[in-house]
C-alpha cells in the first residue's frame, strides 16, 4: 500500500468520523510560547464519579454520557502573568510573578485577552475558552474516577496545589505532575473559567453532542478548584461558578485553540 495515501486517508478518517486514534502528536507552541496538547474527539461520562453521590453536589448529577465531536488544542498550563501582560499590557494579579498564573481576571477580561491574542496572530478567531464538557473531557482522559490521576485523595499533592499544600498562594504552573494528556494544574492552583453559563440543573437536560451550557445565566462555570480549596474540592466533576464581571485571586483560565489545518499537519508529522 502506498504509505502516503494511507496516511492521508487515516487523517481524513479521523477528521471526518471522529475516530479516536493514537495520533502521535508533539506539543504545538504559539507565538507567546504557550504550549498546547491535542485532545482527540470521543465520548465520556460527565459528572460525579461512580459511587460518589454522598460526597458530591447536586449540580454534578446526573452523571451522563457526552460526545466531544471535534479535536481541539488545550493549553498545557494556565495562562501566566507574563503572557497576560504581553497581550493586554497589564497584570491584575494579587500574587506577583511572571510565571505564576494570572488571577484577579474576570471572565470578560479573559475573553478580551483571547481576542487580543487572536489579533496578534492574524485574527483568525482560533482562540476561546473551553466549554465545561471539553474541560472535563480533557481532565478525565477516559478516567471516570474522582481525579485525573485516580481516586486516592492522598495522591493530590503530586498533581495539584490545593489548600493542603499551597501555603495559601499560587505556584508557577507546570511544577507538579501533569494529567494523562499533559495538562498541568488541571486540579488546583487557580480555578479556571469556562465558556459556559452555569446552571445547577443543566446536566438533567444537557444534549449528548458538544454541550455548551444554557443559553443565558447570571454566572459562568469555573472548573478544577484552586489553591484555597480542599483537595476533594478540586475533583474532576466539581463545578464552581462566578459572575462574568467578578474577579478574585482564586480564578484564572487556560486556553483552547482551534486546530487549523497547518497546526494539524504540523502535529501529525512529529
Ligand atoms: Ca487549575
Amino acid at each position: 500500500m502506498n504509505s502516503k495515501i494511507f496516511t492521508i486517508g487515516t487523517i481524513l478518517a479521523i477528521w471526518t468520523f471522529g475516530l479516536v486514534a493514537p495520533l502521535k502528536a508533539g506539543p504545538f507552541v504559539n507565538s507567546l510560547g504557550m504550549e498546547f496538547v491535542l485532545i482527540q474527539p470521543g465520548s465520556f461520562m460527565m459528572g460525579e464519579a461512580p459511587g460518589a453521590a454522598e460526597q458530591t453536589d447536586a449540580d454534578e448529577r446526573p452523571r451522563h454520557r457526552v460526545a466531544v465531536t471535534k479535536p481541539f488544542l488545550m493549553s498545557s498550563r494556565e495562562v501566566t502573568q507574563a503572557q497576560f501582560e504581553a497581550v493586554t499590557g497589564r497584570n491584575p494579579s494579587h500574587f506577583k510573578g511572571a510565571d505564576l498564573p494570572v488571577e484577579q481576571v474576570s471572565w470578560m477580561e479573559a475573553v478580551e485577552f483571547l481576542a487580543g491574542l487572536d489579533e496578534l496572530e492574524g485574527g483568525r478567531g482560533q482562540y476561546r475558552l473551553p466549554t465545561e464538557a471539553e474541560w472535563e473531557y480533557a481532565a478525565r482522559e477516559g478516567w471516570q474516577g474522582l481525579f485525573s490521576f485516580g481516586d486516592r485523595l492522598e495522591d493530590m499533592g503530586r498533581y495539584g496545589w490545593t489548600a493542603e499544600n499551597s501555603g495559601n498562594s499560587t505556584h508557577p504552573s507546570g511544577t507538579l505532575c501533569p494529567s494523562g494528556p499533559g495538562l498541568f494544574d488541571i486540579h488546583g492552583n487557580v480555578a479556571e473559567w469556562t465558556a459556559d453559563w452555569y446552571s445547577e440543573g443543566y446536566y438533567a437536560q444537557s444534549p449528548f453532542q458538544d454541550p455548551s451550557g444554557p443559553g443565558a445565566g447570571a454566572s459562568k462555570s469555573v472548573r478544577g478548584g484552586g489553591w484555597g480549596d480542599s483537595a476533594f474540592g478540586c475533583r474532576s466533576s466539581y463545578r464552581g461558578f462566578m459572575a462574568p464581571t467578578d474577579r478574585n485571586f482564586y480564578v484564572g483560565f487556560r486556553v483552547v485553540r482551534e486546530p487549523g489545518r497547518s497546526a494539524y499537519k504540523r502535529m501529525e508529522i512529529r
